[in-house]
């Protein structure tokens, strides 16, 4: 069997205490390197005054992980710029904040550049080599051009945008251009697939071939729905765990017999927490009979502290909460609780247990694992309710949750009303059938599709082109 290379920006390989400190992305990345015997190569976290140029090679949990430092101006330019200023609100379709600076475009390059020159010495020519995400698309190119011919493949873990967005990019061209170095395009949904073959077609002049791929620059590429899941059996074991069970105890007994709403997201500007803050404002303005009856528990863990963005909505967010808390608290009552704090994965399968309603409600995502690990961790006897944005990636496949516009205060506000109101019947149904989805297109298979498709490319560039097919002649009478 070939090794499989992993390329992500940051890695994350098990740690002592085991897989449970890992997210489920990393679960799978760590299990399919473990199955293919491979490496996963990324940024080490760390910043070095100035570049190395050295790579540190480990064993952890059975994976070999390398992984290379990078400077502060690389962290700055690449990550903190381009990454996270300049692509992330762009492809999440919010061009009023992203910000398009010269010195973050050549910080990216420059970056995947450093990465593809660390990474060429580990390549064997039959390993498969599968990029992941947004922060390194050249990369295939940078490969090439040093002179890998293996089967690379590109995973894409956030949406891809409407191409009249993506044409306010400067160098929108060369960046779309760098991704027909891949064999292999994955998207989470046929949705942002689409968007991206309509890009192809209508600004680069590509073309569809029957079979799936796009020819464009040159060059030939094939773009595929891979829609993420998560480790569902190993949620299911967090949520019995004994911090799952205590947990779950310790949400449960706080909650006095009220019903829970619960958010939890990491502190991003996509995943519509004001939003969410202020549909919850209005339910309980134009229903005062509710209070007391209901709370809501927001779980946002902080992240990207450094981009200005991050830090005036996490101000934003707290201004409105305490407002919100201010105009409807009781003396033995309080509408929202906003935490900031880190919980892990165990404590987060018991607090998603206790909830009655999750409100996933992102503005756009590519596709979001919270909505698929709530269903994994519901009491099959009685089942809390999803509300999920239809603006999520995951709503293509869970269309049992009941479907939201998050720009909508009173959608959302209804939706909830309409949650709690739910017979449990109901909720056992919708449920067993999200359950089964998230069963059936768990992490697993996400990974294996990838990686067959992986194998296929490389199959098909090993074949010696087939000889032209000469027409028999036609047989008379
Ligand atoms: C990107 C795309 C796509 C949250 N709080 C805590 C915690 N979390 C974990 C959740 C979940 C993960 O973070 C968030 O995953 P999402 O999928 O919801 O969102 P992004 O981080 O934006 O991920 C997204 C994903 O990539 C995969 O392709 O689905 O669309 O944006 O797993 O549980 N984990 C712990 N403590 C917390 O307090 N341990």
């Amino acid at each position: 069997m070939s090794r499989l290379i992993v390329v992500s920006n940051r890695v994350s390989p098990p740690g002592p205490e085991g897989a449970s400190s890992q997210g489920g992305l990393a679960m799978a990345i760590s299990a399919a390197l473990r199955e293919y015997s491979g490496i996963w190569f990324g940024w080490s976290g760390q910043s070095t005054p100035q570049y190395t140029g050295q790579i540190s090679v480990q064993r952890a949990g059975g994976v070999t992980v390398a992984t290379m430092d990078l400077e502060e101006q690389d962290i700055q330019e690449y990550y903190n710029g381009y990454a996270n200023r300049t692509l992330w609100p762009l492809f999440h379709y919010r061009i009023d904040l992203t910000q398009y600076e010269r010195s973050y475009g050549s910080g990216y390059a420059r970056v995947n550049a450093r990465f593809a020159e660390m990474l060429m010495p580990l390549i064997a020519p039959d390993d498969l080599i599968w990029v992941q995400d947004y922060h390194l698309i050249p990369l295939g190119r940078e490969l090439r051009e040093r002179g890998a011919k293996n089967a690379i493949g590109f995973f894409l873990h956030i949406p891809w945008p409407a191409r009249e967005l993506m044409a306010t990019l400067p160098r929108h061209r060369q960046l779309v251009e760098a991704m027909f170095h891949y064999d292999v395009i994955g998207f989470h949904t046929e949705e942002w697939k689409n968007a991206f073959i309509s890009y192809v077609l209508y600004e680069a002049g590509g073309m569809q071939v029957s079979d799936g791929s796009l020819r464009a620059f040159g060059r030939t590429t094939l773009p595929q729905a891979f829609p993420i899941g998560i480790d569902a059996q190993g949620f299911v074991a967090l949520k019995q765990s004994d911090a799952g069970v205590e947990s779950y105890s310790r949400v449960q007994e706080s909650k006095l017999g009220r019903k829970m709403l619960l958010g939890v997201d990491r502190l991003d500007y996509s995943k519509g927490i004001e939003e969410r803050f202020l549909a919850f404002e209005r339910l309980l303005s134009e229903h005062p009979e509710m209070k007391q009856e209901i709370f809501l528990l927001q779980i946002s863990t902080p992240t990207r502290s450094e981009v200005d963005a991050y830090q005036d909505m996490v101000t934003r967010l707290d201004a409105h909460s305490g407002r919100i808390n201010g105009a409807f608290a009781e003396m033995d009552w309080i509408p929202i609780r906003n935490v900031h704090r880190v919980h892990s994965r165990e404590e987060l399968a018991g607090i998603y247990r206790a909830a009655d309603v999750a409100l996933v409600t992102p503005l756009r995502d590519g596709m979001n694992l919270v909505a698929k690990e709530f269903v994994a961790a519901q009491d099959e006897e009685d089942p809390g309710v999803l509300v999920l944005s239809r603006f999520a990636g995951a709503a293509q496949q869970m269309k049992e949750a009941l479907i939201v516009n998050p720009f909508s205060v009173e959608d959302v506000a209804d939706a909830i009303r309409k949650a709690l109101a739910m017979p449990v019947e109901e909720r056992r149904n919708r449920w067993r059938a999200l359950m089964d989805g998230v069963e059936r297109e768990d992490i697993l298979a996400w990974r294996d599709s990838f990686v067959a498709s992986l194998e296929a490319a490389r199959e098909r560039t090993a074949k010696p082109p087939k000889p032209a097919r000469i027409a028999a002649p036609r047989r008379e009478g």
